[in-house]
């Protein structure tokens, strides 16, 4: 009855701020942070050996930054590299999140095939999701028109009117929502908390509490004694729904600390053992969700120069070439090594050979390692041979770094 006395006065509150639905969260122990820090750099590690670039991936570290994340550009390169690929809607919306994560404009992606407005495509794609669901349903999933309706959000697209009338109708559905997996019910509230925190969606925000408390009630119902909601892996994305929609359940309904515990433990016992769910439960345990991608701080960002020698005492025409080249912050030698290769591609040039271990540089400027006269490319910084590979070492600004070709 209380809360719902609450709920009611709420509707008449006024808009005071984009912050109306103000985020409460639980915060992980500091005794545990560590467990956070692990499945950070997991996920860091795992971006050279994606089968796909995941954007998710790129919005999770970049929700994570401020707590010392270095975010690699290589990340983001690849998600522009693979901006102009064909993609479902859902897979096109979290590329404009990813984008605008790293404060890129999504309306204006450098692809290798020119330049390109993914919100364009995306609000293209997404009326092909809407004339299906007028005929039948989505062309791909409800959770896939989540993802739309918080992109086009972002983006203040004309569009999200339709997309967000959409999703309250399904939501208001009882079959259909009996249907909503706790992952597409929690995805729906968070695009729909974004179209109410904005002011100029007058004609949908009055329907959005009742459809939020009933996706709330939904998800809620799917909770189990020890704190999990759904499975594990939709534990996350649950997180982030109710942190945003405090005001739409009562405080006893959900114990936040249980429920961080629980995933902290998973975390530890190893459930977050791909990308896909590393992505996915990050931002809850850094107190993020999916609606902070708006608020993210764009801080211009230095780049790292470094200083780039190559040397071939030891066969043919003998050479030595320097150049300086800027890089991104975070950036990997190999990333310093295109750099070289883009600005000066006649002395510059190189090839790699993927190995267990990351790229293995096999030649450079022509010259190439031979197993027989046991030759290699050598890398150090400085006088200093690398411990690690160019796939991996991140070089400091002011850095020397030199390549020798040599014997072993
Ligand atoms: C929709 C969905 C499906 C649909 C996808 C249909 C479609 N064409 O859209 C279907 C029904 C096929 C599906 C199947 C399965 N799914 Co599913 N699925 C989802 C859901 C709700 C949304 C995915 C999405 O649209 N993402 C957005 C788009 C833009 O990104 P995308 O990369 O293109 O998405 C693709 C992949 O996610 C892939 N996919 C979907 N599920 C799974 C599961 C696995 C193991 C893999 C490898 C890939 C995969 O299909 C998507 C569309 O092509 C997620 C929820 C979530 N939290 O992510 C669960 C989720 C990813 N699925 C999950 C599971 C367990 C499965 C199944 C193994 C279930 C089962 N018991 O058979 C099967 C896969 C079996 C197999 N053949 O290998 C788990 C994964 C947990 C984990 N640790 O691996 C999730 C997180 C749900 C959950 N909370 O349990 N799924
Ligand atoms: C919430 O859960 C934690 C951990 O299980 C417990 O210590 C705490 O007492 C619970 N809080 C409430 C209000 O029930
Ligand atoms: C770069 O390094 C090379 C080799 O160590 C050195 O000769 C050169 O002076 C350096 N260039 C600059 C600008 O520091």
């Amino acid at each position: 009855m209380f809360s719902l006395a609450v709920t009611f006065l709420c509707l008449l509150c006024p808009v005071t701020s984009a912050a109306s639905l103000s985020s409460q969260t639980c915060i992980v122990p500091s005794g545990q942070q560590w467990l956070v820090t692990g499945l950070e750099n997991q996920l860091m590690n795992s971006i050279n050996h994606l089968c796909s670039p995941d954007p998710s991936a790129l919005i999770a570290l970049n929700l994570a930054k401020n707590q010392d994340v270095c975010v690699p550009g290589q990340l983001l390169q690849q998600i522009k590299d693979t901006a102009a690929q064909e993609m479902t809607s859902g897979k096109v919306a979290l590329y404009v999140l990813a984008l605008r994560s790293s404060c890129e404009n999504p309306r204006e992606v450098v692809t290798p095939n020119g330049k390109i407005n993914l919100v364009q495509i995306l609000e293209d794609k997404t009326r092909e999701e809407t004339e299906s669901y007028k005929k039948r349903s989505p062309k791909t999933t409800f959770y896939q028109l989540a993802l739309d309706a918080l992109a086009l959000c972002f983006e203040e697209s004309p569009d999200i009117e339709n997309v967000a009338g959409i999703l309250i109708k399904a939501a208001n559905d009882l079959q259909l929502r009996e249907d909503f997996s706790v992952d597409t019910a929690a995805m729906v509230s968070l695009a729909l908390v974004c179209v109410y925190d904005d002011p100029s969606s007058n004609n949908l925000r009055e329907k959005i509490p009742k459809v939020l408390k009933l996706l709330i009630d939904h998800i809620l119902e799917k909770q189990q004694e020890n704190g999990i909601i759904g499975n594990i892996y939709s534990t996350g994305l649950a997180i982030q729904a109710l942190s945003v929609t405090s005001q739409f359940w009562s405080q006893d309904r959900w114990n936040c600390t249980k429920t961080l515990n629980k995933a902290l433990q998973e975390a530890y016992l190893g459930a977050f053992n791909n990308p896909g769910a590393i992505s996915q439960i990050l931002p809850s345990l850094v107190g993020k969700t999916y609606l902070d991608v708006k608020n993210l701080q764009c801080l211009p960002v230095n780049p790292i120069r470094v200083n780039y020698t190559i040397i071939n005492h030891l066969i043919g025409l003998y050479f030595e070439h320097s150049i300086i080249v800027d890089v991104p912050p975070c950036s990997v030698l190999l990333d310093v090594l295109e750099a070289a290769k883009r600005d000066e591609p006649r002395e510059f040039s190189f090839k790699t050979k993927e190995t267990c271990w990351g790229p293995m540089v096999i030649s450079i400027n022509d010259i190439k390692a031979d197993e027989n006269e046991k030759t290699y490319w050598q890398f150090l910084s400085g006088n200093k041979p690398l411990d690690q590979g160019v796939g991996s070492y991140k070089p400091s600004n002011n850095e020397n770094i030199v390549a020798i070709f040599s014997k072993y």
